[in-house]
């Protein structure tokens, strides 16, 4: 129970917990093969073949069913939770660094009630480009840049706002996880390593929530990581509350552009 609380405490002040290990019996270098050999071809430019591919590969529910991840996504959201996204984050040898950005400016949800899981598929360092956060900044809506072409990633926040020199490596081993506010500010240095990085994302909400393909138009089913009693109404009520108490929550209508 302590830890617990500690757990989410933490995430509450610095907007990012972990990394934290998987649960064992999942076999990550099987898992990670698996993935590959099913996104084959696929790069980060052709984004959709790597998005919400929960739905149809097992390795990719595996992983994002986690009961590891489960248990801590329920610890800051509550008991009912669903998984509603994931992307698989391909970054081949030599590739591109990801800009500073807040999720929650482009998830297709509302309302924006959403977790970000981050799940290392091999040990991720500043040579291949792991992940690199601001702790704390979560509560600032950074002002944020529209992509210029189809080829840049989503958005970037504009730089003016963002000092980097409070940036964090988050340095991981293959099969663990990093649980993060979808308004932390996250980017991602480039790969200088012959090998590919590759992770998977995930993202959580509460039943009741509207989540939206990735074009924000069709609305999207979920899947539940654990059910309970509660309605999804009073479920949503709640965690609006908590979230505006955190300062996480951007009422907002979905604004993303993939
Ligand atoms: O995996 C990466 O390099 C970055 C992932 C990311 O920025 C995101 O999930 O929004």
């Amino acid at each position: 129970m302590q830890q617990s609380q500690q757990l989410v405490s933490e995430f509450r002040s610095l907007g990012i917990v972990g990394p934290l290990p998987l649960t064992e019996t999942e076999d990550i270098d099987k898992l990670r093969n698996e993935i590959l050999f099913a996104v084959n071809g696929q790069t980060s430019e052709s984004l959709p073949g790597l998005a919400n591919r929960h739905r149809d590969l097992e390795a990719v529910r595996t992983l994002c069913l986690s009961p590891a991840i489960a248990n801590v996504v329920k610890q800051i959201l509550g008991s009912d939770v669903v998984l509603w996204n994931s992307v698989v984050f391909r970054k081949k040898a030599g590739a591109f660094s990801i800009p500073w950005h807040q999720d929650y400016q482009f998830l297709p949800i509302q309302p924006n009630i959403s977790v970000t899981v981050w799940i290392a598929l091999v040990n991720v360092n500043d040579n291949n480009g792991c992940l690199r956060v601001i702790t704390k900044s979560h509560g600032q809506d950074i002002p944020h840049l529209p992509r210029q072409n189809e080829r840049q990633f989503r958005g970037r926040a504009d730089m003016h706002y963002v000092n980097t020199k409070d940036a964090v490596s988050v340095t991981m081993k293959a099969g663990e996880f990093v649980v993060m506010d979808s308004k932390l500010l996250h980017s991602s240095g480039p790969n200088m390593t012959p090998y590919e990085r590759i992770a998977l994302v995930s993202r959580y909400t509460i039943p009741g929530v509207e989540t939206y393909d990735l074009r924000g138009l069709k609305p999207q089913e979920v899947i539940p990581v654990t059910s309970s009693s509660a309605s999804g109404s009073a479920r949503v009520s709640a965690a609006i509350a908590r979230a505006t108490t955190a300062g996480t929550l951007d009422d907002s209508a979905a604004n993303f552009v993939q």
